[in-house]
């Protein structure tokens, strides 16, 4: 058995029913085998991919906390510090109920060659709970945050691990966990970044990830010769990526035709409008259902659906796994040019190798949406040195980071023989940088 299949099947056998996991490390090491096997034998030696696939620590925790009604209830927190090759542990903490160890494995691993492909020195890490923010008022969200860092504050510190927000984390959860990290350490540091502005947090690292997301679209397509500016596009999710994204292709001349939530999703014929979506979602918290209230000339539906709606461009942005063969299928048959991920792993590993062997351009999440984390470290450097640096400055720097990805990854998938193949130039080019700092630093 070659060394790449060996270590899948480790990982299958070490971790099971973690399907999550499984997928990303799929995904991952089939980019990766043509360089494993001309190093095969050094490789094998050192155990380089055991060690990139087994965390360096994986904390696992109980978070009791009071609810509105005096009743206790008792979640699972957990942060895996995957690995600190090239930096800190860095990466977001997410609450939902569908978190468990597997999800928070496969967002760790994403996360160590999407870091790297920032260009910046951060390591790879993930976080967070079962916890459910539905529904809940602010003063149970605050109950649940300061005890969740009670415990995690024992493991995070500003040059150690440095979480950040993800699914259901937000500027009102940063705000309460980094209260409470505070007035336990007592130290004011850059130890979480989405950091409100009045208390260390960057400007544009609310926008980072959407504007990141088109930021490298709009070169991914340049390179292909294609011009972003009149196209329409379809994106999935409402929340903090959803919603910049929209935003910033709007500004770049695209017209957005849906977005989703949990429940349903819109379609809006005269192009989302980003205001009314940012009432609803972010001031409101409410479904979409008040969407096409404030807009009637949208319709909304039940269910999944906006991949059936014909566009040039498709932005998953809401979670894992919503964009599956049938998916493909039909992005396919409607004539879709480009498939940018914003989610992490939001496509099925069928789906995209049925986008990639259609010709449809497809640009991977860990490359995709790493200006949020690039963001994040730009938020980093800012504490570190005390002083905060314009909209402008960040945005720019933002800017730069996306377009360097995109010619890295484009430079690794030729260098490899797969012109055009972005998933195999993101997982190269985000591997050799690690595994170079892992080798310099030995068998640790
Ligand atoms: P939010 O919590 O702000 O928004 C998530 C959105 O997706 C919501 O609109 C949510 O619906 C919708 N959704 C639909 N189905 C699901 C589901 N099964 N599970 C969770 N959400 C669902 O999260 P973000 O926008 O921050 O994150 C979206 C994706 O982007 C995730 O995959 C995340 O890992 C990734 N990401 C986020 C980054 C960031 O900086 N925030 C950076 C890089 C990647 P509803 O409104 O009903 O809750
Ligand atoms: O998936 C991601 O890259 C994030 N949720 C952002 C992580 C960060 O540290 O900003």
């Amino acid at each position: 058995m070659s060394y790449v299949d060996e270590v899948y099947a480790r990982v299958v056998a070490k971790n099971p029913a973690e399907p999550e996991f499984h997928q990303a490390v799929k995904e991952f090491l089939e980019s990766i085998r043509p360089i494993v096997d001309k190093h095969e034998e050094e490789y094998r030696k050192n155990a380089l991919l055991e060690r990139l696939t087994e965390p360096e620590r994986q904390i696992r925790f109980r978070v009791p906390w009071v609810d509105d009604k005096g009743q206790v209830q008792v979640n699972t927190g957990y942060r895996v510090q995957f690995n600190s090759a090239i930096g800190p542990y860095k990466g977001g903490l997410r609450f939902h109920p569908s978190v468990y160890m597997g999800i928070i494995k496969f967002l760790g691993f994403e996360q160590i060659f999407k870091n790297s492909l920032t260009g910046l020195p951060i390591g790879g890490g993930k976080g967070g709970s079962d916890f459910d923010p539905k529904g809940k008022s602010d003063r149970e969200i605050m109950a649940f945050c300061q005890s969740f860092m009670t415990e995690l504050y024992k493991h995070i510190g500003a040059d150690v691990d440095v979480p950040a927000g993800d699914i259901g984390v937000g500027g009102r959860e940063i705000g309460f966990l980094y209260g409470q990290y505070k007035r336990i350490t007592g130290k004011y540091e850059g130890v979480l970044t989405g950091k409100g502005l009045s208390y260390g947090g960057s400007l544009a690292r609310t926008e980072a990830t959407g504007y990141g997301l088109l930021y490298f679209t709009d070169e991914l397509l340049k390179i292909n010769g294609k011009d972003i500016k009149g196209m329409t596009a379809v994106v999935s999710g409402a929340g903090n990526v959803a919603i910049y994204a929209i935003q910033k292709a709007e500004e770049l001349g695209v017209k957005v035709l849906t977005c989703s939530d949990s429940t349903g999703w819109i379609y809006d014929p005269d192009g989302i409008d980003v205001p009314t979506l940012k009432e609803v979602k972010e001031v409101n918290r409410a479904r979409l259902t008040q969407y096409k209230e404030k807009r009637p000339n949208s319709v909304y539906h039940e269910g999944r659906g906006v991949w059936t709606v014909k566009a040039d461009l498709a932005f998953p942005c809401a979670t894992q796994n919503e964009l599956n063969l049938d998916d493909a299928k039909t992005l396919v048959a409607n004539g879709v040019v480009a498939v940018c991920e914003g989610a992490n792993m939001p496509s099925t590993l069928d789906a995209t190798e049925y986008l990639k062997s259609n010709g449809v351009i497809f640009g991977p999440a860990k490359a995709a949406n790493a200006g949020g984390v690039g963001t994040s470290a730009l938020e980093m450097s800012q504490n570190s040195e005390r002083l905060s640096w314009t909209f402008e400055e960040v945005d720019a720097k933002l800017k730069q980071i996306m377009i360097n990805i995109v010619h890295n990854i484009d430079e690794a998938a030729k260098e490899a023989g797969k012109p055009g193949d972005y998933v195999a130039g993101a997982n190269i080019a985000g591997f050799l940088k690690v595994a170079d700092a892992m080798n310099a630093q030995g068998i640790v």
